[in-house]
């Protein structure tokens, strides 16, 4: 080994015994310094796992490809592994923590023969706070490095944490062979261990995030009475001048990076708002000693995907990834600048797409269909700070406080544009009801509707019946919990067309949200919750169709009647390990809904 930094034993005799198993030529120590990272991008230049990009037009940017058959999380590869099978819940894949060691051991045996054993300290959440939690992930793979340079605080001020505690998530990654055949996520939330073995692939591999900083914090929070939650966290400016922070969970394919960085439409900025941007993925919060939820964003960067990116969705993440950014799996064109399909500017006439293979619009494979020059899941990595409406409490220990949680999904019918829950356990049923249509980017019926709780169904790290329970019991911890609310941009009118413009223009929706909050606005009482009346959302500067905002926030009985059905069968799943407050709340909607319009 060589030099070791830290004195802390447990530590060192883990990094010892991974080595033994993996056995790698060498071991090297991430200590955050540029030095290194010079360093580590040279050689990976060198070895053709990244590619420079135009140093003139994207300074410090590089482009990597995966293996064509790692392009995403694989859920069914994801397991949880826990002694008893009861614990994880028909939401998760369960392994038995003995199995599971057995299988991966023999997979990582000597995976690391010949390469380098990177060691990476790192923390979830500002260095030194109370609330971080610290990870030290070991892998072969360069790629993960610098991708966990950004997306985390790592290196030496980490390890000067683990001189004074102990406690840190075990992380261990190879990539193997990157056999999908023998492709492995394991959990083991007892051990506080991650194992990830035979994949390249962000989600799969940057253990920070998705596996620690979600399924292995859900376990922890519910036994330490806090929430890990798969949400944007943001700062709304208010003309007065007063930030109020909200955070919001979204199925994928909704805009939730979008929303998180939003550029207020001008209309609104004249009046005085701004948006201040904490993060665009993961939040966590516990109550705090004045009664109210506190927000923390874990990550440092975001890991943002990259099709459709441009400067109408999301004008300051195009000026975000302009500089010291990592593209995954985009397209490259001839004057060594990057290309997604829906990227700002032309279709560029040739380049070289995301398997390396050379391009041109509209070729076609052989099934006739055209090929893409990003992977649909193409990914950029930056770092928060890059971002222009970056907000400056991102390093601050304490975090900020939540006044409004939000809830959403992708609905052309049923979900009205914006709705209030009347208290905190109807705003639990609001989450744990909340779905989302699948759209042609996922495999299924386009249209069927696919229900995720919370926006937590791939990363609860535990039986999900359990998790609405521990909702239900931080409720009763807040003095002054966050009001909940439900969004939906997607709304359609009887051609198909949508109904709201989107994008920026949500902010009307989130000034409405803010004025609920400050008790500055009434609302309409329906048997799905408080609904804003036309006239309080502000339209200055946007025309939309007559009759539109009345079609945005009709609550259709029937449509609601059988939207119960599918949540009846969703609940039943959990059989009686569901809270019975849940089974209220869905009675109570029952009965509300056939009274409605009578
Ligand atoms: C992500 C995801 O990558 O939710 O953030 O899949
Ligand atoms: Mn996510």
């Amino acid at each position: 080994m060589e030099k070791v930094p830290t004195l802390n034993k447990k530590l060192i005799d883990w990094v010892k015994l991974m080595a033994k198993l993996c056995a790698p030529e060498r071991i090297v120590w991430i200590d955050g310094t540029d030095e290194q990272k010079l360093k580590l991008e040279k050689e990976a230049v060198a070895q053709g796992e990244l590619i420079r990009l135009n140093p003139e037009k994207l300074p410090g940017c590089f482009l990597h490809r995966t293996a064509h058959d790692d392009v995403a999380r694989t859920e069914h590869l994801t397991f949880i592994c826990t002694k008893n099978k009861q614990t994880v819940g028909p939401n998760n894949n369960w392994m038995s923590p003995a199995s599971a060691y057995r299988k991966a051991k023999a997979i990582f045996k000597g995976a690391m023969r010949g390469r380098t054993m990177y060691v990476i300290p790192f923390s979830m959440g500002p260095v030194g706070s109370n609330f971080s939690k610290i990870g030290v992930e070991l892998t072969d793979s360069r790629y993960v490095v610098l991708n966990m340079l950004i997306m985390t605080r790592c290196g030496e001020a980490v390890l000067r944490q683990l001189d004074k505690g102990n406690e840190f998530t075990k992380c261990l990654h190879s990539k193997a062979k990157l056999d999908i055949k023998k492709r492995l996520i394991l959990h083991f939330p007892e051990d506080n261990t991650i194992w990830s073995v035979n994949s390249g692939y962000g989600g799969n591999v940057l253990l920070g995030k998705k596996c620690l900083s979600l399924r292995i914090a859900s376990f922890i929070a519910r036994k330490e009475k806090w929430m890990a939650e798969h949400m944007l966290i943001m700062g709304v400016e208010e003309p007065n001048g007063h930030i109020e922070y909200v955070v919001a969970a979204f199925p994928s394919a909704c805009g939730k990076t979008n929303l998180a960085m939003l550029v207020p439409p001008e209309g609104l900025k004249i009046k005085g708002y701004r948006i201040w941007t904490l993060g665009d993925d993961i939040s966590w919060m516990r109550v705090d000693s004045d009664g109210s939820l506190w927000a923390i964003n874990p990550e440092s960067g975001f890991f943002g995907v990259a099709p459709g990116t441009n400067s109408i969705a999301n004008p300051n993440m195009v000026a975000t990834i302009k500089k010291n950014t990592i593209y995954t799996n985009v397209l490259l064109k001839t004057d060594n600048t990057v290309w997604w399909e829906g990227a700002d500017g032309e279709v560029p006439s040739q380049g070289v797409d995301w398997k390396g293979q050379a391009w041109k619009p509209n070729t076609k494979d052989a099934e006739g269909k055209v090929i893409k020059g990003a992977h649909p899941n193409a990914r950029f990595t930056t770092a928060i700070a890059n971002c222009p409406s970056a907000s400056f409490r991102i390093e601050q220990h304490h975090g900020v406080p939540i006044s409004a949680i939000i809830f959403g999904g992708r609905r052309e019918h049923v979900a009205p544009l914006v709705y209030e829950a009347f208290n905190w356990q109807h705003g639990v049923f609001v989450g744990a009801t909340m779905g989302s249509e699948l759209t042609a980017a996922q495999v299924g019926k386009i249209g069927q509707v696919r229900r995720d709780p919370m926006a937590m169904l791939p990363f609860c790290g535990y039986n999900m019946a359990d998790y609405f329970k521990h909702w239900l019991s931080m409720g009763k911890t807040m003095a002054k919990p966050p009001k909940i609310f439900h969004v939906n941009w997607f709304r359609t009118d009887e051609q198909g067309k949508f109904l709201w413009p989107g994008f920026c223009e949500n902010l009307r929706v989130l000034e409405w949200i803010l004025d609920r909050v400050n008790n500055k606005v009434n609302a309409l009482e329906t048997p799905i919750g408080y609904l804003p009346y036309p006239f309080d959302i502000d339209l200055t500067g946007i025309k939309l169709v007559s009759g539109a905002m009345e079609k945005l926030l009709k609550v259709e009985k029937e449509e609601w009647l059988e939207e119960l059905k599918g949540i009846h069968k969703f609940f039943s799943d959990f059989k009686k390990d569901l809270p019975r407050e849940l089974w209220d709340e869905y009675f109570i909607l029952v009965e509300k809904l056939k009274q409605y319009g009578k």
